[in-house]
């Protein structure tokens, strides 16, 4: 992986940990991390040794929201026509599982960011929140609607209107987050689980991660349906004769991603 000016990246094994590097700003997403970030996650995409990535910020913010020093002189007419912040969704586009390691602020577009990904391990003094209201403006990259999916309607509600933050007790018990562990755990603990993930069949894992994202966008019939073509499609694999033949001769699955 090529050299990034706000991330950090290193390979370990197949899984590619990301880590969030503008210490000065609480990592503050502004659109050099959007453009670096989406670069990087699509050359994962794109890279056979890749199985999961793990995406991590510092120990004291995961991201500290949208970077507000560049948020605050765009104009109306600016944001539309270069439809402002609008590129985070190929950030959501990446195919291979994305695993959020979570410590200390993920507020705003830091929160949004980390529910983008599959799924989050959040550590002990995790805080999640969106509090765009408190600057004039709302959620502008899934908060209003990844959140209420999350956490359901009330809870929503009460972080986007208040602006308060969830500590990681709370946004487990909500839904939010997948884990909680002590903050010395946290990155071990997303890279053993990505670590995981990336051991299996690689297209089993990437239909998994589709499957699971329709639930968000399809009825419960269609979402049956399709879940049913991706299984069946999965009997066309080697890995499949390989997991199940593994399992009757008592042995570890060797998984060739064929
Ligand atoms: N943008 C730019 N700079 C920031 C941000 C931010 N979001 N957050 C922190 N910083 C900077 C501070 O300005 C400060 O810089 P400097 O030293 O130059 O003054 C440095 O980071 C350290 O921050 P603090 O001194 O404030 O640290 P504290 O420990 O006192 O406070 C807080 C930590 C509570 C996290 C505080 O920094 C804070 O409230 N930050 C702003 C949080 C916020 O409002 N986030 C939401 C932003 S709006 C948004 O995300 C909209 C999403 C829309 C789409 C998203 C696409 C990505």
């Amino acid at each position: 992986m090529k050299e990034f000016e706000t991330l950090l990246t290193e390979q370990r094994g197949a899984v590619m940990l990301i880590t969030l590097n503008r210490p000065q700003a609480l990592n503050a997403l502004n659109s050099t991390v959007m453009r670096e970030l989406s670069e990087a996650l699509r050359t994962c995409d794109a890279d056979d040794g890749v199985g999961s990535i793990v995406l991590a910020g510092s120990e004291k913010a995961f991201a500290a929201g949208a970077d507000i020093k560049e948020m605050q002189p765009v104009t109306f007419v600016d944001a539309y026509l270069g439809d402002f912040l609008g590129g985070w969704e190929a950030i959501a586009a990446t195919r291979k599982p994305i695993v959020a390691a979570v410590s200390g602020y993920a507020l705003g577009g830091g929160c949004e960011l980390a529910m983008i990904c599959d799924f989050i391990i959040a550590s002990e003094t995790a805080k999640f929140g969106q509090p765009e209201i408190t600057l004039g403006i709302i959620p502008g990259m899934g908060g209003s609607q990844r959140l209420t999916r999350a956490v359901g309607k009330a809870k929503a509600m009460d972080m986007v209107l208040t602006g308060r933050m969830m500590d990681a007790a709370e946004a487990e018990r909500a839904g939010l987050v997948a884990r909680i562990v002590p903050p010395e755990r946290l990155l071990d603990e997303a890279l053993e689980a990505a670590g995981k993930i990336a051991s299996y069949s690689r297209a089993a894992v990437m239909m998994a991660k589709e499957a699971v994202g329709r639930s968000d966008e399809l009825t419960l019939a269609e979402g049956l349906r399709y879940e049913r073509r991706l299984f069946h499609s999965l009997f066309a694999t080697e890995d499949q004769k390989e997991g199940m033949a593994a399992f009757v001769e008592k042995r570890k699955a060797q998984f060739r991603n064929r």
